[in-house]
C-alpha cells in the first residue's frame, strides 16, 4: 500500500540517511509558484547534507514517500489537493483521493517506511481560544504514539506556546533546544517560553535517540527546536500587530477547523508584505539542513 521511492528504500535499508519532509507546507502553506521552487529547494538542501529527501504524500489514494519531479508538481499546483491529517488517511485511501500530508500524516508514514528523522517548519498545536474551540494538532497526540525526531522552529507562533508545550508534557513527548534554551517562535528565534533541555550537535541528538530506543517501550517523539537565525526572523513588533489583527479576522470570518492555520499563515503574508514569507522559508531551510546533519550522526551508529 505504501509507495516508497527506489532511492528512499535503498538507503533505508542500507541505514544511510534520509529526511522526511510533509507536503502540507507545499501545497497549503506557501503561495504559488513560490512553492514548487522552495520544495525543490528543500529536497537539494538534504542532499547537500548527504541525506536522501523524502517528501511525503498521498496521490490518487497511495501513501508516497519520496517524490519524483512530476508528483512534486503535482502537490504544488494541483487544484482540489486536500490537507490530511493523520485521522485523514484511510479515508484518502479507500476512495482514492489526493491530498498533502501535515506533521502528523507525514510522521505516521515517515515511520512505516522506517525514516526517523523528519523536518518541517512549525509543529501544529493548541490554538489560541482552545477553551471555546477545543482546537489542537492532531499533530501532538501522534508525535506522542510514534518514534521519530522532528526538526523543526518550535511550534507555529499563532498558536497558544505556553499550552502547548504543556500538552507535550503530558503527552511525554522529549524537546530540546538546539543551541539555544530558549522555545523558538517560528516566524521568531524566541517565542518567550524556555526549554529544560539544550542540545549542541546533531551527534548529541543522536544519542537521546539511542537512549530513546534503549530506555522506552512506548513509542514517542523527540523534538529539537532549531531557531530562525535572529538576522532572519520576522520584526517581533510588526509579528505582534499583525497576528492580532489575524486573529480578529479569523474570528469574524468564521474561519474554524483545518483552514484555520492556512488562513493565519496566508494573513501574515499578505500582511507584512512578504515578510513572514521569508522568516518562514529561513526557519525551513535552516531545519532541513540540520535534519540532514542528524541523519547523518544517526547513521554513524
Ligand atoms: N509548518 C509550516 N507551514 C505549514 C505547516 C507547518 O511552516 O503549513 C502545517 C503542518 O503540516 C502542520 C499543520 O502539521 O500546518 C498544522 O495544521 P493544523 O493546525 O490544522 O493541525
Ligand atoms: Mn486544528
Amino acid at each position: 500500500m505504501l509507495s516508497v521511492a527506489d532511492e528512499v528504500r535503498d538507503a533505508v535499508g542500507a541505514g544511510r540517511p534520509v529526511v522526511a519532509l510533509e507536503s502540507t507546507i507545499i501545497a497549503h502553506g506557501l503561495p504559488r509558484p513560490r512553492n514548487l521552487r522552495v520544495a525543490a529547494e528543500l529536497e537539494q538542501a538534504v542532499r547537500d547534507e548527504g541525506a536522501v529527501p523524502a517528501t511525503i504524500a498521498v496521490l490518487d489514494g497511495r501513501p508516497h514517500v519520496g517524490l519524483d519531479k512530476q508528483q512534486l508538481e503535482r502537490v504544488a499546483n494541483e487544484d482540489g489537493i486536500r490537507k490530511l491529517s493523520r485521522r485523514d488517511l484511510p479515508l484518502a485511501v479507500a476512495t482514492g483521493a489526493s491530498g498533502a500530508t501535515t506533521v502528523s500524516a507525514t510522521a505516521l508514514l515517515a515511520a512505516r517506511a522506517g525514516v526517523r528523522v523528519f523536518a518541517t517548519g512549525g509543529l501544529g498545536g493548541v490554538h489560541r481560544g482552545w477553551t471555546q474551540t477545543q482546537d489542537e494538532s492532531a499533530d501532538l497526540g501522534l508525535l506522542a504514539r510514534t518514534r521519530i525526531t522532528v526538526v523543526c522552529a518550535g511550534v507555529k507562533s499563532i498558536l497558544d506556546v505556553p499550552a502547548t508545550l504543556q500538552r507535550l508534557e503530558t503527552l511525554g513527548v522529549s524537546v530540546a533546544g538546539f543551541g539555544t534554551d530558549r522555545f523558538p517562535g517560528f516566524y521568531l528565534a524566541d517565542s518567550g517560553e524556555p526549554v529544560d533541555w539544550t542540545l549542541g550537535t546533531p551527534g548529541e541528538v543522536a544519542a537521546v535517540m539511542r537512549a530513546q530506543d534503549a530506555l522506552e517501550a512506548d513509542e514517542s517523539a523527540l523534538i529539537v527546536a532549531n531557531p530562525v537565525p535572529e538576522a532572519e526572523q520576522l520584526d517581533p513588533a510588526l509579528h505582534a500587530r499583525v497576528l492580532e489583527n489575524g486573529l480578529r479576522a479569523c474570528g469574524e470570518q468564521g474561519v474554524s477547523g483545518q483552514a484555520v492555520t492556512p488562513f493565519l499563515l496566508d494573513y501574515l503574508v499578505r500582511h507584512t508584505g512578504g515578510a513572514s514569507l521569508e522568516a518562514n522559508l529561513a526557519a525551513v531551510r535552516g531545519n532541513v539542513r540540520l535534519g540532514g546533519r542528524i541523519a547523518a550522526a544517526w547513521a554513524e551508529r
